[in-house]
């Protein structure tokens, strides 16, 4: 007898708690997530940095719970890969959080990730962002309400701690973390701002739990996945926001280019063609459907 299929939220968490570095890239719509699975990406990160940026607003808070989530829903039916949606401070209180968990969880996402710090918030790696961390047994109580609404026992529940974003030091941090893992999360994104490693190496080096940790290494690119892997605590890396500085820098070229060279003549053959973007748009699944169904 087969093994069944494990689903895609066991998939996830296995991803995470292996010994294996698990990578996650950053999407902001349904293609974008098609696109990180197709490169080989193990999950796909529902960034709310990139989905408030594709709306031109800041990451703070903006958008409605609703915007987010109907993408999150979106981006999970157009990828294979597991989703780990960014619900940055669970949009409210543990009630909010309550409340929101178990639509992300039909929404066939696979995991969330939340961020002690309190509604509205502002986005980390801004310089002089507006840094407030909610109280620690407040955050507790928002981890605990996550956990006790998931119906799915694989699907994940991150805690995000922002303690050296707020620049309150190790201490702080480990404290915090160690809190976090008390009250049941599943793993623990530390996040740092700091164009060298040297804080999130020092954080790992200290973390005595045993929950897996999570990096996002935007402002300390240095940090490759071999040494990730290498310090043995890290359970998932996440690229952050490079699909849509991707997006923004492939864009803003093709569109010089045929401003500078007054028409589409010169850009047309860089371009993928329209072809294989209709091949993206699932083509083949449609004629198939044609030739069974349409009389
Ligand atoms: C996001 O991508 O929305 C994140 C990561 O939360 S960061 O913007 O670096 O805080
Ligand atoms: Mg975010």
């Amino acid at each position: 007898m087969t093994d069944p299929v494990p689903s895609r939220n066991a998939r996830f968490r296995r991803l995470l708690t292996d010994p294996v570095l698990a990578h996650a890239m950053s999407a902001h719509n349904p293609l974008s997530a098609l696109l990180a699975a197709e490169a080989g990406f193990d999950a796909v990160w529902g960034s709310g940095f990139e989905l408030s940026a594709s709306h031109a607003v800041p990451d703070a808070s903006i958008l409605s719970p609703v915007q987010h989530l109907d993408m999150m829903r979106a981006m999970a039916a157009a990828s294979p890969a597991p989703v780990i949606a960014d619900i940055d401070t669970g949009f409210g209180n543990a009630i909010n959080v309550a409340y929101l968990l178990p639509q992300y969880e039909a929404a066939g996402v696979s995991a969330v990730v939340m961020e002690d710090k309190t509604f509205p918030k502002d986005t980390s790696l801004r310089a002089g962002g507006r840094q407030e961390l909610a109280r620690v047994p407040e955050f507790q109580g928002k981890i605990e309400a996550a956990l006790a609404a998931r119906r799915d026992p694989d699907f994940c529940v991150i805690a995000r701690c922002e303690a050296l974003i707020a620049g309150l030091g190790q201490a702080e941090a480990l404290a915090r973390a160690a809190a976090y893992e008390e009250a049941g999360a599943d793993a623990i994104l530390i996040h740092s701002k700091q164009t060298a490693p040297d804080e999130v190496l020092a954080f790992v080096a200290a973390w005595q739990g045993r929950a897996p940790l999570v990096l996002v290494p935007t402002a300390y690119p240095q940090l490759r996945e071999r040494d990730i892997q290498a310090l043995g605590k890290v359970g998932l890396v996440i690229y952050g926001n490079h699909a849509i500085r991707a997006a923004v820098g492939a864009m803003r070229d093709v569109f010089a280019r045929i401003r500078r060279d007054g028409g589409v003549h010169e850009v047309n053959a860089m371009l993928p063609t329209v072809g294989d973007i209709m091949a993206l748009q699932g083509d083949a699944a449609m004629r198939e459907l044609e030739r069974r169904f349409l009389r």
